[in-house]
């Protein structure tokens, strides 16, 4: 029996939202390095416009690394200790555009700019003025040309066809890249052609990491797949198809042999519950829900289809409302040291901490030994269903308000197993498994394991 992971180096990445660059470093050495994470998704590093929403940091200013989360000697240290510990940084760089705001102002570190002038970088001729709608802002997704060259919500839209404007985005890039991060996470992708989000990357070195964010659109004309041409994508399809049986407890399996319908093929997926938009808008079942939430993101670490990446923001009641800051704006550090698993009451501003759950470090364990093996068909008991990983883990949840039980067929070898979830030992015998499951439980065994053969 195999004591060592297969997959010596597990994929599995986590977004922290809106955390400050020297928490993001602590956890790194503290929770994600040894719990086996091998990338972080940060918010945007660089200035951004001096207002308290999160969403400040998705409104350049200037490509200085001068934000509330940090300065660029914080970022660059952060880069450095999470390397140490294993884990490469993804940096989000909001690249589209500059910001929305009509009126001139300065940026987080002083930086003063207009609507369409932003000094030393860009200057009117360098943006798109798109004059298909009456306010140049894109009011059809069903229009190529709108969503690729009118203003996503009023904010300045870099024409990204220009060898300048490309110029100065390539240079930002590369001097994240020259602190070391890894790659980058390409804010608003669908709004710059794919040719041009292309040229750009493409003159970045070749082992960049590229995740584009396109969110898959019902019969929108720009679909995530002209971006998985030179990278990886967000395949927001996935979580769309993971809440409906949470609620339903009717589960299907997804496609096992090939590709799945409506996602991008496996290898260039990136597959998530929620993101901080989602779970602001679409996301059906986010840190609100629990132990429901553990549930969505069990089954996702399970899956053999794409690259996860967690979930790990804060807690709010006002969806604008940014993340705690001292008096002077900077946003307070945030240690998820201790944290077990979700809680019934949050405070608004309370770090979910999320990457630090039981059951998630558990389920890093269980998708390290499960490597590539396949996904086998499930079985679907009352609220209760589970699959096996082809000789490696079976999984179980029960979604419903009782206890349920699930028999799960498996070529595991008989014998008795610690559930990585609850430490409970689980017994494989004439070739399945039955998982007994709390209300709202999940449970998993994998090859890894054994306390014991029969
Ligand atoms: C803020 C204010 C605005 C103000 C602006 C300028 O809220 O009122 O005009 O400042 O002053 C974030 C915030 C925004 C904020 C912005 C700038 O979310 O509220 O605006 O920072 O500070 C589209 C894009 C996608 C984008 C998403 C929010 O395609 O790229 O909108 N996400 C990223 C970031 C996001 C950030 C930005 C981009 C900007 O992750 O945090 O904005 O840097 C359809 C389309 C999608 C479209 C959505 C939203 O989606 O397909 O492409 O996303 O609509 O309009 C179903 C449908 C699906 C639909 C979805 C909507 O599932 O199937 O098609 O619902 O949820």
């Amino acid at each position: 029996t195999p004591s060592t992971p297969e997959s010596a180096a597990p994929d599995v990445g986590v977004q922290l939202f809106q955390l400050p660059w020297t928490s993001i470093a602590e956890e790194c050495e503290t929770t994600l390095g040894p719990n086996g994470f091998a990338w972080v998704l940060t918010s945007p590093p660089n200035e951004h416009i001096a207002r308290d929403e999160w969403w400040a940091s998705y409104q350049p200013v200037s490509y200085e690394l001068e934000t509330r989360l940090g300065t660029r000697d914080e970022f660059a240290d952060m880069v450095a200790r999470c390397d140490a510990a294993g884990v490469d940084v993804i940096a989000d760089a909001v690249i589209n555009h500059m910001t929305g705001q009509d009126a001139p102002g300065a940026g987080w570190a002083g930086t003063p700019y207009e609507h369409y002038e932003y000094p030393g970088l860009y200057t009117a001729g360098d943006f798109h003025r798109c004059g298909l709608t009456s306010n140049d802002d894109i009011q059809d997704y069903d229009s190529r040309e709108q969503v690729q060259t009118c203003e996503l919500v009023n904010l300045a839209d870099l024409d990204t066809s220009s060898e300048t404007v490309r110029g100065t985005i390539v240079a930002y890039l590369e001097d994240l890249l020259s602190l070391g991060v890894a790659g980058f996470r390409i804010d608003a992708a669908k709004h710059m052609t794919a040719e041009d989000v292309e040229a750009i990357v493409g003159a970045l070195p070749e082992d960049t990491r590229i995740v584009s964010e396109v969110i898959r659109g019902g019969g929108e004309p720009i679909v995530p797949e002209e971006y998985a041409e030179f990278g990886e994508v967000f395949e927001f399809t996935y979580a769309r198809d993971l809440a409906p049986p949470l609620e339903s407890g009717v589960f299907s399996d997804p496609e096992l042999e090939g590709d799945r319908p409506l996602h991008v093929p496996a290898g260039g997926a990136i597959v998530f519950v929620d993101n901080h938009d989602t779970e602001r808008g679409e996301a059906d079942v986010t840190y609100r829900d629990g132990p429901l939430y553990v549930i969505a993101n069990a089954l996702m670490l399970a899956d053999d289809y794409g690259t996860p990446v967690v979930y790990s923001g804060y807690a709010y009641s006002d969806r604008d409302a940014g993340a705690p800051t001292d008096a002077d704006g900077r946003v307070l550090g945030a240690s998820c040291a201790g944290v077990s698993g979700p809680v019934e009451d949050y405070d608004d501003g309370d770090r979910t901490c999320v990457h630090a759950w039981t059951a998630i470090v558990g389920m890093l364990e269980f998708r390290a030994f499960a490597g590539d093996a396949p996904r086998l068909a499930g079985v679907d008991e009352g609220d209760a269903y589970g699959f096996e990983r082809e000789g490696r883990g079976v999984v179980a949840v029960n979604v419903g308000a009782e206890p349920a039980t699930v028999t799960i067929p498996t070529s595991l070898p008989a014998g008795e197993y610690r559930d990585v979830i609850t430490g409970a030992t689980r017994t494989v015998a004439d070739g399945r498994v039955v998982f007994d499951l709390e209300p709202l439980g999940v449970a998993a065994i994998h090859i890894g394991a054994p306390t014991a053969g029969i």
